[in-house]
């Protein structure tokens, strides 16, 4: 992967070499040291940076971006999504993914906006075509491939924070945690995906042999059951002692359906995630005034 030396993005965006170091001491840019103690930007962090602090880019070459990204991208991302997936045409799947990405969407918004999009798409198909089914199985498969991909092309880390999550016993829905472990990933944490069907006592479990900060869990099967609630709570309180935060979001999960407690969040979306998790992190004390805004209003206790 390539790496970028704080001068060479410093010049992109046009801003001083010293304040591109400030940020990423302060870890508002994730950066690793070279042996000889030099700061080194990988490109995806750098785009990430650029997208989410939105940054004029002087010098797009400097950045991989030979064009402005509008121009190599579909008008309409989500329906481009679509008709490859319908088609079963996977590397286009990866290319639209990996042009979002360089031009500077986040792998949450990429998540939360033209792969939700096109997999709803998806799912009325069964309706009205008898080859409905196939497609979304198919669908499902290419989505997943080319999540992980993402994933594997993110810096790894050794240090960030551990979250473990996964979808309880009966959700057989594979997408939505991988989703929200790579979103994880991206931002510097080590995620733990034990997939679907996982029953939550074993997430307990997975606490104390693990000790992640966050435990996340995502419901697309309902309407849930008084008990799977239940089971929730529980499993929140558990973990309480341990400093450790319970997530939950999904197709399932309504507003007002869990009981407020102080270490358990509802959140509806993959966005909203990696905002709040932000506040868990290492990376808080950084968080630009505007994201602190909203990180603090997603932070107060589950509706
Ligand atoms: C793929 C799929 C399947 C596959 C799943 C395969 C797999 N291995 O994952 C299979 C074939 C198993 C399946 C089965 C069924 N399915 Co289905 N399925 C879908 C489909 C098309 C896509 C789901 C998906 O992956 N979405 C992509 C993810 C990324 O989006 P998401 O789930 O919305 O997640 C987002 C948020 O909810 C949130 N989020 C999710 N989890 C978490 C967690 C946290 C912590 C946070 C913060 C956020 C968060 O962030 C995500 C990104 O924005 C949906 C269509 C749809 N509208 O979603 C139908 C859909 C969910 N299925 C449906 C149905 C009806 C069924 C079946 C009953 C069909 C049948 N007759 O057998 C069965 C039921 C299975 C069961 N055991 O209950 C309906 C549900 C309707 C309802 N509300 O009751 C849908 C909506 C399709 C439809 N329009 O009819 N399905």
């Amino acid at each position: 992967m390539r790496l970028l030396t704080t001068r060479e993005l410093a010049h992109a965006i046009g801003v001083s070499e010293s304040s591109i170091k400030r940020w990423a001491d302060e870890g508002v840019i994730r950066a690793s040291r070279t042996a000889g103690g030099h700061r080194r930007i990988p490109l995806p962090e750098a785009l990430r940076f650029v997208h989410e602090h939105r940054a004029v880019v002087l010098h797009p070459q400097l950045l991989g971006l030979e064009q402005p990204a509008s121009a190599v991208l579909p008008a309409d991302p989500a329906g481009h999504l679509f008709s490859a997936l319908c088609d079963g045409e996977e590397s286009k799947v990866h290319e639209l993914l990996s042009s979002l990405l360089q031009g500077g969407t986040t792998v949450a918004d990429v998540i939360d906006g033209p792969l939700r999009a096109a997999m709803t798409r998806i799912g009325e198909l069964w309706r009205h075509d008898p080859e409905g089914l196939l497609i979304e199985h198919r669908a499902t498969d290419i989505v997943l491939r080319a999540l992980n991909a993402v994933r594997m092309s993110l810096p790894q880390t050794t240090s960030g924070p551990v979250a473990v999550g996964g979808a309880p016993s009966g959700d057989p829905y594979t997408v939505p945690s991988l989703a929200v472990a790579t979103v994880l990933a991206a931002d510097g944490w080590r995620p733990v995906n034990f997939g679907p069907d996982t029953p939550l006592e074993s997430l307990a479990r997975a606490a104390d042999w693990l000790a992640p900060r966050l435990i996340w869990i995502s419901c697309t099967v309902g309407p849930l059951s008084r008990s799977r609630i239940e089971q929730v709570v529980d499993l929140a309180r558990t973990v309480a002692t341990s400093r450790i935060e319970v997530v939950v979001g999904g197709q399932a999960v309504a507003p007002g359906t869990f009981p407020k407690l102080a270490n358990l969040r509802v959140l509806s979306s993959v966005s909203d995630l990696a905002v709040w998790a932000r506040t868990l992190a290492p990376r808080k004390a950084a968080l630009a005034p505007r994201r602190r805004q909203r990180a603090k209003r997603l932070a107060s206790p589950a509706p």
